[in-house]
């Protein structure tokens, strides 16, 4: 059941496990600012049937397992890590009732309230041994199932876990633990023809971190794309380093359908890319922009203010430097996303001063810097970057360019994340939420009359 789809969620999700009495349900939490959603859904489902057994996945899980079953008792079990093998064998485990402590990558309290963790589950040695995804099972035809920056025939996709890279935010390296896996270029064009025949999909986010860590897999999946011919466009993530690197291949990606590279750029000081650990320098970041250019691909750059040492004319400066280059970009403030070496980091140092998860989000500060203490005023800060940015005159005039990818992506940003933004601040908001979403406590207010007890003392 993907509750993100239903017009109802909650309660949705309440009739379901009433009307079914399910065995197990599996919770999947993506973000660490999603975590208390994940819990309220425990919760309901724990009161809505107190035999179901209730497991968790997802990084931030992983990583704080014990954190999140002391905080929600009505989590039975924790999957640490990758899920596929862990879940199979844990209901196999279930249905015969036999000894749970065997089974790899799990982790609970024990009855005498006793953390206990099995043990890590290695790695999927190879990931072209698990199936194509079951699309069949997706409500793929449902307006959300879709990109919106990139239209209704848009679709985010994944053919790799991990990265070699370990800078010292990312999550995801953390979580893979500095390790690369992919899924070979056949397979992953078999997927793409199957959702471009079925599904009419054709213009792809890759979430995959780092696409290209070999060159192998970028030349397979040109030539795999060349022969298919598709017709299919992708957007693609990488480092300024590969993109480097991979020069020659650059007309090769446009060709098969890439129009534009993402790359983590984060910042325009040595210093500070140093500090984190990104491993490539800005000569090299300002090197792939241009390449990207000259070879007629799309720039978009994730950048990350809100560092400690940071001043206000490293923020000018920035916007400056970025502004020149980049098609689009994606600003972040820095965040000591659990897990992570810099979450260790930042919590030794007392420098965290936010630890409302729903926060986590690389939308608010959660951290203060040297110079601006005030969480509030660094929120603010990000915000009239975010606006400066989108206000001038070159991003404007991107809403009529004659690249309808760029021109679908600019009018969507200005419109519907600037009307968002503009909500957060007047009415608060979440800024990244479906019209559907409905915040739990007014779920149990509208509930109103025979509510459980429990179920607002356990609300978080
Ligand atoms: C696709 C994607 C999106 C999409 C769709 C999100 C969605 N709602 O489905 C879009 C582009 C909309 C998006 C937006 C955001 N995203 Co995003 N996104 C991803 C991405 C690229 C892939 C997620 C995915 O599907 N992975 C594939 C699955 C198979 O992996 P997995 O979820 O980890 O699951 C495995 C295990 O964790 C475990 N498991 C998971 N659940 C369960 C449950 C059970 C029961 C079991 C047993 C096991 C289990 O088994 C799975 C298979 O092994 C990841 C990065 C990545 N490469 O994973 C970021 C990522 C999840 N996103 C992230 C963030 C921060 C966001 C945003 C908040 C960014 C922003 N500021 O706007 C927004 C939130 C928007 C929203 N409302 O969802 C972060 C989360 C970091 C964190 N720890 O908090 C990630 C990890 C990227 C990163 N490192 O920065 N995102
Ligand atoms: S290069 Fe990107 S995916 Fe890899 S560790 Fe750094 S931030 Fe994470």
């Amino acid at each position: 059941m993907d509750c993100t789809l239903n017009e109802n969620p909650w309660r949705d999700l309440e009739e379901k496990i009433q009307k079914e009495k399910p065995d197990v349900v599996g919770i999947t939490v993506i973000c660490t600012a999603f975590i208390y959603d994940g819990m309220n859904a425990a919760n309901l489902i724990k009161v809505a049937n107190p035999k179901t057994i209730i497991i968790m996945g997802g990084e931030h899980p992983s990583f704080m397992a014990e954190e999140t079953l002391r905080d929600c008792p009505a989590i039975d079990y924790i999957c640490v890590g990758e899920g596929e093998v862990t879940l199979t064998e844990f209901l196999r485990a279930v249905e015969k009732k036999e000894d749970l402590s065997k089974v790899l990558g799990l982790a609970y309290l024990d009855e005498r309230g006793k953390f206990v963790y099995t043990g890590d589950r290695p790695f999927i040695e190879d990931l072209d041994s698990l199936p194509i995804p079951a699309y069949n099972l997706a409500k793929m035809e449902h307006p959300f199932v879709t990109l919106p920056s990139e239209g209704k025939r848009g679709l985010v996709i994944n053919f790799s876990r991990g990265c070699l890279w370990d800078c010292t935010f990312c999550s995801e390296s953390a979580f893979y633990k500095k390790t690369w896996r992919r899924r070979s270029p056949k397979l992953i064009a078999d997927e793409l023809q199957l959702l471009k025949e079925k599904y009419n999909r054709d213009i792809f986010y890759v979430g995959d971190n780092t696409f290209n860590v070999t060159r192998e897999q970028g030349i397979g999946f040109i030539e795999e794309m060349l022969k298919r011919k598709t017709d299919q466009h992708f957007w693609l993530q990488s480092r300024a380093d590969l993109i480097l690197r991979d020069e020659d291949l650059l007309d090769g990606y446009r060709e098969a359908g890439v129009y534009q590279f993402m790359m983590g750029l984060e910042y325009h000081s040595d210093a500070v890319l140093k500090d984190i650990k990104k491993r490539h320098t800005v000569e090299q970041a300002i090197k792939a922009m241009k390449l990207l250019k000259k070879h007629k691909l799309m720039v978009m750059a994730t950048l990350l203010i809100g560092h400690w040492n940071e001043t206000e004319k490293d923020r000018n400066d920035f916007f400056k430097f970025f502004g020149k280059y980049v098609d689009h970009f994606g600003l972040n403030l820095i965040t000591p996303l659990p897990g992570t070496p810099l979450f260790y980091q930042m919590k030794e140092m007392g420098r965290i001063k936010d630890w409302d998860y729903r926060n986590y989000d690389y939308l608010h500060a959660v951290m203060s810097a040297k110079e601006v203490e005030d969480l509030e005023q660094l929120n603010l800060i990000y915000r009239d970057i975010m606006r400066r940015y989108y206000w001038r005159p070159r991003e404007m005039l991107k809403i009529f360019s004659p690249n309808p990818i760029l021109r679908h992506h600019h009018r969507y940003y200005i419109t519907q994340v600037a009307f968002n933004i503009m909500m957060h601040e007047i009415f608060g908001t979440p800024i990244w939420v479906q019209p559907n979403y409905q915040e739990y406590k007014d779920y149990l207010v509208e509930r109103g009359e025979g509510l459980p007890k429990e179920l607002m003392a356990w609300a978080k």
